[in-house]
């Protein structure tokens, strides 16, 4: 007997688009430089209107052609808000929000094969509830400033070690992650970081950080923890 904690899984990269997606062809490209510049385990579909709710009409314009650009290179394909427009997408799931679908209803409308993950901001008795209800992740943050969603609350990386220890659904830390301020997260205990303007922002581009994320995510599954 040890009490060393069992090695856990390597970090992985979750992407996030950004939100609002003006050109689809110069989107394509930056999307197909960042899904061939390293391991990215699952792509999600997020784009907004003015008013903070999804934007239907566009992630319909657009949605077909990501998903298939990004099942193409083996990712996963989650599609923010709407189950519905994630069957109608042929995603591999859905990402719920408080305010969303409840997670008993999009595995209802998705079936026992889909993805479905939940945010559950910086509560932890929120995400346990998204896990007894059949959540495949839980998604806690904002662990730093974001100018890409408002209203966040702020979440400590201690909670990640803390669902960690407990709990074997995986758990996502969200918002304002960067190449320079992932490496805590990970320590910490992060299944996944979930990235966008980190990604489509970095000034060398989208596959350098790619790069970058999957450098340290190799370096931290080396170290012990
Ligand atoms: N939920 C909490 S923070 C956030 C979402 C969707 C924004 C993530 O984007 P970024 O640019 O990586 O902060
Ligand atoms: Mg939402």
């Amino acid at each position: 007997m040890t009490d060393k904690a069992p090695p856990r899984a390597r970090t992985r990269l979750y992407l996030i688009t950004p939100p609002q997606i003006a050109d689809m062809q110069a989107f394509g490209k930056s999307l197909k430089d960042a899904l061939g510049a390293g391991d990215v385990a699952s792509l999600q579909l997020r784009l907004k209107g003015a008013d903070g709710m999804i934007d239907m009409q566009a992630t319909r314009e657009v949605g077909l052609a990501v998903t298939e650009m990004a099942q193409e290179a083996g990712v996963a394909v989650l599609i923010n808000d709407s189950a519905e427009l994630a069957r109608e997408l042929g995603a591999d799931g859905v990402h719920v929000g408080w305010d969303d679908m409840p997670v008993k209803a999009a595995r209802t409308l998705l079936g026992p094969d889909a993805i479905v993950g939940a945010t559950a901001k910086n509560s932890y008795h929120r995400a346990m509830q998204a896990g007894e209800d059949g959540a495949d992740y839980v998604a806690f943050g904002a662990f730093y400033p974001t100018t890409t969603k408002e209203g966040t609350v702020p979440a400590e990386a201690e909670l990640l070690t803390v669902w960690q220890a407990a709990m074997l659904i995986p758990c996502v830390a969200i918002g304002g992650i960067t190449v320079a301020n992932a490496a805590p997260l990970v320590t910490a205990g992060a299944d996944f970081l979930a990235v966008s303007s980190g990604v489509w922002a970095h000034e060398e581009g989208p596959a350098t950080a790619v790069r970058a994320f999957n450098q340290i995510f190799d370096q931290l599954a080396e170290a012990p923890r």
